[in-house]
């Protein structure tokens, strides 16, 4: 039997957090074998907020260092940068006319992102999801491994394949998000109830895949949690100890209820010191590999070729079909 297609996407807007690591990065890595996988720079995507475009290219050249380090093999998937594929946003056009303006305003990434930027609501930035489907559709993709924020935008995806089919016949894959059990939602070490985000204005309020042994250890020992000095699992009332409890198991391999009863009995400050400890040992080797292959531009530039030849490949079969179901003159 075929492989089933997974197709997944990080956008070059900041140094990546371990939220975006183990919400999407890390989980691609262990899908390589079983999937034909499909992994891309949204850098189209990144242009929806002002950007310094020299800053722009470096961090896509980072992102795809740290996609290389995390484990990402271009032998076994097809890494490539949005930008180097025209038919995603000849597809985004095509989509473009099977959607409404109203189910995109109401996207609750549109309405945080205009109100965090409320001096650049740009058309980019609302159409952001019709980018997000074509990324995915153009593929055939079965499968996007993404963070729990990113659901609504899947739902949209599905929506509007099953739109075009119904209008054109069959022609998408109807895709399924894939959402880790645990990690699918790290929050911000500053404000637990907001999400973990590479572009937030506070560097506290995230761990990037950048950051030193020092700035870990600083960082969560800074960390917002509350007054009353238990660690234990509950994400009504103890959601920056639990966003603690989340991350000590994601990086350390235990289960929550074997963490809770390893730090039973001890002080937050230790307990911090302790997931500080434990994330920067995991995060060091990944970030020394990152800068190693970050100083080879040469070969970065190699994986991004041979990934644009690859993913043009296939998108270009798909945009064939699709406006030959929509009624253009194919040459
Ligand atoms: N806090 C998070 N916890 C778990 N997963 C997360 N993801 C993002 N934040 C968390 C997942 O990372 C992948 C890539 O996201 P993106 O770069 O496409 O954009 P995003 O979701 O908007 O991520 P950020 O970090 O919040 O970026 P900015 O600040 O630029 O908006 C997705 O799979 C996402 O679910």
């Amino acid at each position: 039997m075929d492989k089933k297609i997974v197709f997944s996407a990080v956008q070059p807007s900041g140094i990546p957090t371990i939220g975006n690591y183990v919400g999407s990065i890390k989980n691609w890595v262990n899908m390589q074998d079983e999937y034909n996988c499909i992994y891309s720079l949204a850098d189209l995507h990144t242009l929806t907020v002002k950007q310094i475009p020299a800053e722009l290219r470096q961090r896509s050249y980072e992102l795809l260092a740290l996609y290389l380090a995390a484990g990402l093999d271009p032998n076994k998937s097809v890494i490539f940068a949005q930008s180097h594929v025209p038919a995603h946003a000849e597809l985004t056009w095509i989509l473009n006319t099977v959607t409404y303006p109203g189910e995109l305003q109401r996207m609750t990434q549109f309405k945080d992102k205009s109100s965090r930027h409320a001096e650049n609501v740009n058309m980019g930035l609302l159409d952001y999801p019709v980018l997000m489907a074509a990324d995915i559709l153009l593929y055939g993709t079965d499968f996007v491994p993404v963070g729990a924020d990113q659901k609504q935008h899947l739902e949209i995806t599905r929506d509007l394949a099953i739109r075009f089919n119904n209008r054109y016949s069959q022609t998408f894959t109807v895709p399924e998000p894939l959402i880790p059990k645990v990690g699918a939602k790290v929050m911000s070490l500053q404000d637990p109830e907001k999400k973990m985000s590479k572009s937030d204005e506070n560097p506290n309020a995230y761990i990037s895949m950048n950051d030193s042994t020092d700035d870990i250890i600083r960082k969560f020992k800074r960390a917002v949690t509350d007054s009353e000095a238990c660690i234990k699992f509950d994400e009504e009332n103890k959601k920056g100890i639990s966003n603690l409890l989340t991350i000590y198991s994601l990086f350390s391999g235990m289960t929550i209820p074997e963490a809770e009863k390893q730090f039973e009995g001890v002080g937050y400050g230790e307990f911090k010191l302790a997931v500080g400890e434990q994330v920067a040992n995991v995060l060091q080797p990944i970030t020394a590999e990152k800068n190693r292959i970050l100083s080879d531009k040469a070969y970065l530039e190699s994986v991004l070729k041979d990934g644009a030849e690859k993913a043009n490949y296939l998108a270009h079969k798909m945009m064939r079909k699709v406006y030959k179901k929509v009624g253009l003159i194919q040459l």
